[in-house]
């Protein structure tokens, strides 16, 4: 299998290219099939993901405390995605992260090229997920790496020019910042759960946990109408921890036969439940289905924090949540192994976890 994986199909195609080329017209590559296109159930109605202060849960006031709990359980079992304020992460940092990835996108692509990734690992500057010949693509390019663990931080792999695009220091600062909030995150769900606060960390492997960034560049688009930013998939990791562009709206959430666009709030992060905890949760919490709609007039940039569990331990439900009522409903893999499927096959709805289910 891993052979499949040493070099792309066919050559890579950046879609900033495409758009900057004036063209009105999308290759078919990016033609998505009518019933995968954006108007098909977008909601344009008010509803949103809930806007949730976690503050609360660290004052004095234990009612508070009780609902800001309250308020996150509700929001993972009926949305699986969040928006936090008051969460901690300084602002001014959320705004150079952004804008220092927004100008390393909006660097000559020779300084870009530099970076290249490859399907072996995904580092670097990436303009298509999966290896399938032929298969219809994404309207975005991405920037991949790694954080943690520290023996696969590799500075090579970071954007290093140009020094006034300061990636490298900047990424940094961010990554320490979102492993504490999202190491607040994983208590919270622990104890929603009704376990032990540790428990979810435990199950990540401690302090062994990985996490990566993907910086996502979504170029204007002459026909967004047709096309996707990125196709509908849940995130194969633990949590996500997502900032949204703070100008231009895009992330649609799956709710029943709809999608609904997102509404960032001000410097909120964007969390979601990844399929590592439903798997953990033994389906208790599901990481729901999202897409990424593009627009002709504004590109848009994002960054999604991946916390996912140690890449190589057995990631099962945990114990307290396999019940007679409720038997474990996945057999045992590693993060390794399952994120093969992503890497081979690209975002494809929630069939890789749906496939899993133990035969009962
Ligand atoms: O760009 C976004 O808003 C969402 C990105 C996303 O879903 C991802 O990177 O997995």
């Amino acid at each position: 299998m891993m052979s499949n994986l040493q070099e792309w199909p066919e050559p890579i195609v950046r879609v900033q290219s495409l758009s900057e080329s004036g063209q009105h017209v999308i290759p078919s590559r990016y033609v998505k099939p009518p019933t995968e296109r954006p108007s098909k159930n977008s909601d344009f109605s008010d509803a949103n993901i809930p806007i949730i202060d976690i503050s609360g849960f660290y004052g004095d006031d234990d009612n508070l405390r009780l609902n800001t709990l309250n308020k996150i359980s509700m929001a993972c079992r009926e949305w699986g995605f969040f928006q936090v304020v008051n969460h901690g992460v300084s602002h001014d940092l959320m705004d150079r992260a952004r804008e220092a990835w927004r100008q390393f996108f909006h660097l000559p692509l020779e300084l870009k090229q530099v970076y290249a990734n490859s399907p072996k690992t995904y580092e670097g500057y990436g303009s298509r997920l999966g290896v399938d010949k032929g298969a219809i693509l994404d309207w975005s390019d991405y920037y991949f790496l790694h954080y943690l663990p520290s023996n696969l931080k590799n500075y090579n792999k970071w954007p290093g020019q140009p020094d006034y695009c300061r990636c490298r220091e900047v990424i940094d600062e961010y990554g320490k910042e979102l492993v504490r909030l999202a190491g607040r995150l994983m208590k919270i769900l622990s104890l929603n759960l009704g376990l032990g606060e540790d428990c979810l960390q435990n199950a990540f492997g401690g302090e062994h946990f990985g996490a990566c960034l993907r910086v996502n560049f979504y170029p204007k688009c002459p026909q967004p109408d047709l096309t996707l930013g990125l196709s509908s998939h849940s995130d194969p990791g633990g949590m996500t921890l997502l900032l949204p562009d703070d100008q231009v709206a895009g992330l649609q959430v799956r709710k029943g036969d709809n999608w609904i666009t997102v509404k960032p709030a001000k410097h909120a992060f964007i969390v979601n439940i990844g399929d590592q905890i439903q798997v953990l949760s033994n389906a208790n919490y599901k990481s729901v289905e999202h897409r990424v709609i593009v627009n002709s007039d504004m590109e848009r940039v994002s960054l999604a924090f991946f916390y996912n569990p140690k890449s190589d331990i057995p990631i099962e439900p945990v114990k307290e949540l396999v019940t007679p009522d409720k038997p474990s409903l996945y057999p045992p893999m590693t993060f390794d192994e399952y994120r093969l499927f992503i890497r081979l096959r690209g975002p494809k709805g929630k069939s890789q976890v749906e496939s899993l289910k133990s035969p009962r």
